[in-house]
């Protein structure tokens, strides 16, 4: 390539990066995966290399993050924070090791200290007198953005440096990063009230860190990880990165608990490994590993290259996110008829996995992303969650492409389908007349936190319904050893396993059996709640709201689901039918229960008590054994009544059933 043709391009790399860079950390709104940034600062990267007269100091090769935003005041850093290089592959990590041992002139291996690399951002917290004085973002390396208001929100940050040899003057370095399970409640948060929702968590903590009013900060689920040291005075500096890191955690500061010390690059490979394999059951978001150097002399011996030190070096994962082409968009009906729009993508590999389907989540989300039919998008796929689409690439659409439309009719069962007021979501209305419902009903009731029948997986329900074999639940138990066997891909030997898995989870528990009939919005917790507070299967079915209310975790929403789901005699039927084809589970023995003062008793509270509202009052009585409901019967031991009873003491005085006032209940509870 000659000179010219070569400054052309370069001119041309670097204008699209920076518009990149500009999307990414000054907008957070990234319109290209970090895969295909990277690939475009590396091309950069070559090709100053080859044409080294072509290197200007403007060139974002040369500059580790955006500019200064003008919100916040500024701040230099004493000691430059650093960026670092990146490894894609082991023969790179091996190129780092032969790269660090000929500097250093040793033929032993070299120790590391490495840790996971949080996705978030880095920052400098400055301690003087064990105090916390500043914190910064780290800009561009030499000067960043003074915002310690919205740090001292964050709750992993100690205000105070704790233990009995707090030093004059630290300053640490670490990532401020949002956990999946924070940055998933507050991008249902902002759904829910039409708010922007963050792509990632990166962007989510980029946002919530960039508040003007560090009360929005305050409100957002970040934390933090100490990675270095840049300064320290007054207090001696341990000989490794390791045990410097230690020291940072004895001041209180939060580390990674994943640090770890590695005698030898071949150790680095496996620590790779083990924490690739983690990666998707981490509680938050990596995208590689991290590995420095351990002995801090050498390291002072390696020194720098333009601004990242030699003596460290990321091993990147996969990328999560990676743009391909929507081919179409197809509806896919749930369990509970909702139809979730589902994009056919052109299949493309996504941190290690093959990718051809990524949920649109809904309508709303579709018109809000703006997606069309044979965009270029992004998709992310992280930890368990389904891969989704995140954006469109708007530069790659044409006109024709068509905006996705929701069906007038179901495409499994043709019903009509409606949206429920003041719902985003649509739903077909054909109940168990639609296969599609019928076979996630069935999917979820085999499935292994339900009635675990082992080898009745996903793609066996739906054999099973598309033979019209089973129609519901109910003919799970009366299959037969001739029928299984007519399937296709089904030995005698497999049907018999089946037929023995299906006997074997009919003993099952309480909790698991309420779980697995798929009210809407019960979940495991709310199935093991409503099973230890009723105890008996009988006595959910027949609970009014206003007693399931008092159950932990079920509010009135869920309360009016479950009243739904068993008023409908089908269920019921289904029900009916598990059980006589000899499904049952042991009794349930409430450990609160055993010898406690209000055991088998049963309160029903009515009125406006002074000091309690009734919630707190049925919680006392729970907490001493009593059961408390909302109607009077023979059965109840006492009436609790406030102000303005109404009609349950008149039943009470009919029943000759006790009623108690306010202070003959306070008497009773010892309060
Ligand atoms: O977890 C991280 N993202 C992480 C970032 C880490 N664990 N260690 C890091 N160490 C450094 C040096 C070696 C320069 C002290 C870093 C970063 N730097 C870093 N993060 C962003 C730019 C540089």
């Amino acid at each position: 390539m000659v000179s010219e043709q070569a400054l052309q391009q370069i001119k041309s790399l670097r204008d699209e990066i920076n518009q990149h860079n500009i999307d990414y950390h000054v907008l957070d709104a990234p319109q290209v995966s970090d895969q295909y940034y990277d690939q475009l600062l590396r091309k950069l990267h070559e090709l100053e290399v080859e044409f080294p007269e072509l290197l200007t100091s403007d060139s974002p090769t040369q500059r580790v993050g955006a500019e200064v935003s003008e919100q916040f005041e500024s701040v230099q850093h004493e000691v430059p924070m650093l960026s670092l290089d990146n490894a894609f592959d082991e023969d790179e990590m091996l190129a780092f090791n032969k790269r660090l041992s000929d500097l250093l002139a040793v033929d032993t291996s070299l120790q590391y200290s490495a840790e996971p690399k949080l996705d978030g951002l880095a920052v400098s917290l400055l301690y003087v007198q064990g105090k916390l004085v500043r914190a910064a973002t780290r800009g561009d390396g030499r000067s960043g953005e003074n915002i310690t208001t919205n740090v001292r929100t964050i709750k992993s940050v100690p205000l105070k440096l704790i233990g009995d040899k707090v030093p004059e003057l630290l300053e640490v370095r670490g990532e401020v990063y949002m956990p999946l399970k924070g940055f998933n409640q507050l991008n249902d948060r902002q759904r829910q009230n039409d708010q922007k929702v963050f792509a990632n968590p990166r962007n989510a903590a980029a946002g919530s860190l960039r508040q003007l009013d560090p009360k929005i900060t305050a409100s957002r689920p970040l934390t933090f990880c100490s990675y270095a040291i840049a300064q320290l005075n007054g207090e001696v500096l341990p000989a490794t990165q390791y045990e410097q890191m230690l020291l940072v955690k004895s001041f209180g500061l939060p580390i990674s608990p994943y640090i770890k010390q590695l005698s030898s690059i071949e150790n680095c490979s496996d620590y790779y490994q083990e924490l690739a394999d983690k990666r998707d059951s981490l509680s938050f978001e990596i995208d590689g590993v991290v590995f420095k150097l351990n002995d801090i002399k050498q390291q002072n011996k390696t020194g720098f290259v333009s601004r990242a030190p030699r003596w460290a070096i990321a091993r990147k994962f996969p990328a999560q996110e990676v743009m391909t082409t929507i081919l179409d968009v197809e509806f896919q009906v749930g369990r509970t008829g909702a139809l979730t729009p589902v994009a056919r993508l052109d299949p493309v590999e996504v941190g290690g996995v093959v990718v051809s389907n990524a949920t649109l989540h809904n309508m709303d989300e579709i018109n809000r992303k703006d997606i069309r039919i044979g965009d270029t998008v992004i998709v992310r796929r992280a930890g368990d969650v389904i891969p989704e689409v995140v954006s469109a690439v708007l530069k790659d659409r044409k006109a024709d492409f068509k905006k996705p439309e929701m069906p007038a009719t179901c495409p499994v069962c043709e019903s009509e389908v409606i949206q429920q007021e003041g719902q985003a979501a649509y739903r077909c209305t054909g109940g168990l007349v639609c296969a599609a419902q019928r076979k996630e009903a069935i999917k979820l009731f085999a499935s292994r936190k339900a009635m675990d029948i082992d080898g009745l997986g996903d793609k066996l329900v739906e054999q099973l319904v598309d033979q019209g074999l089973i129609n519901s639940i109910a003919d799970l138990f009366s299959l037969t050893l001739e029928q299984l066997s007519s399937l296709d891909r089904m030995a005698e030997k497999s049907a018999q396993n089946l037929l023995d898995a299906l006997e074997h989870s009919k003993q099952t528990t309480l909790p698991r059996f309420i779980y697995s009939l798929g009210i809407r919005e019960v979940g495991e917790a709310t199935a093991l709640a409503l099973a230890n507070y009723f105890t008996e299967l009988e006595a959910v079915e027949n609970a009014d709201e206003e007693t399931l209310i008092l159950v932990d975790d079920v509010g009135p929403v869920v309360a009016a689901n479950i009243v739904h789901f068993f008023d409908q005699s089908e269920n019921e039927q289904v029900i009916e039918t598990v059980i006589k084809a000899g499904l049952q589970w042991p009794p349930i023995e409430r450990i609160e229960d055993i010898d406690l003062p209000l055991k088998g008793t049963t309160y029903v509270i009515t009125g406006t008590l002074e000091n309690y509202s009734r919630q707190q009052a049925a919680e006392i009585l729970k907490k001493l054994g009593a059961k408390v409901s909302s109607s009077v019967s023979k059965k109840t031991t006492a009436v609790v009544a406030g102000a303005k009873p109404g009609s349950k003491v008149d039943k009470a005085n009919k029943l000759n059933v006790t009623v108690l006032d306010e202070k003959a209940f306070d008497e009773l509870t010892g309060n």
